[in-house]
């Protein structure tokens, strides 16, 4: 008895230091994600990766378990010799062969999913913004609107859109290649000279989001920053009214 509890409280300690471990994660915000996800695409994301960390910390906590119950149980106790010994038990090995391949099967499948969906592009956006990344800033360009936006390493540029609505970014570059990525939408894409890569994105939350190349470019890499301002559609129809004001009284 003596024994059986110094072994518990020998466990004490790193079973409070999980137990506060995902207390802490549990009460860092209901999404499990790095960034609260604010377009639709990023919502998907955002709800494969908690899938991913629910069924992780579901193993991991299986498996510390079962050590803790072997550990404790079977221990060495006075006078007695050791446990009975096998070399192997077959059913035991199917079963833990065949457990993780079907968890890796449906994380696929649950994958493969959000993927398809976040990739996908529609036959009519709502908007089409052009963006052409260069060394180093980027230019955003409004072909229905005639609107063109463009940055310079020391000041950022500002993709100004409308909320709710499904945008086309049509991404490209004209030298190297860069990288677009804003973090509150949880996925970035690689751009390539001569090739222009299409990417949907649905924005909800009206806020402004600070993006940047993700690819290391050249000496003034870590300046291509931008930001995307999400507003309501009719703030985002007065910004067009006022830019092409702007450029035709010029
Ligand atoms: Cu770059």
């Amino acid at each position: 008895m003596r024994f059986t509890s110094r072994a518990v409280r020998k466990l004490r300690l790193p079973v409070a230091a999980i137990g506060m471990a995902l207390l802490a994660g549990g009460c860092a915000g209901n999404q499990l994600g790095p960034e609260t996800p604010v377009t639709e695409q990023a919502g998907r994301i955002a709800g494969l990766w908690s899938l991913f960390v629910w069924v992780a910390a579901f193993i991991g906590i299986l498996v510390w378990g079962l050590i803790g119950w072997s550990i404790l149980r079977y221990r060495r106790k006075n006078k007695e010799g050791l446990p009975s010994q096998f070399r192997y038990n077959v059913p035991l090995e199917i079963l833990w062969t065949g457990i993780p391949i079907v968890i890796v099967v449906i994380l696929f499948l649950f994958t493969n999913r959000v993927i398809n969906t976040v990739d996908t592009v529609s036959q009519s956006p709502d908007l089409v913004v052009e963006v052409t990344a260069f060394q180093w800033s980027w230019q955003f360009t409004y072909p229905e609107q005639g609107i063109v936006v463009t940055g310079t390493p020391g000041e950022q540029p500002v993709m100004v859109v409308p909320t709710g609505e499904t945008i086309r970014l049509e991404l490209t570059s004209k030298d190297v290649v860069h990288s677009f990525f804003v973090p509150a939408f949880l996925e970035k894409r690689d751009v390539f000279p001569g090739m222009v890569q299409k990417l949907d994105i649905v924005v909800n939350d009206p806020g402004t989001y600070q993006g940047r190349c993700a690819e290391f470019c050249g000496v003034f890499h870590d300046r291509m920053l931008f930001q995307v301002e999400a507003v309501s559609p009719d703030e985002f129809q007065a910004w067009v009214s006022e830019q092409t004001n702007k450029e035709g009284g010029q």
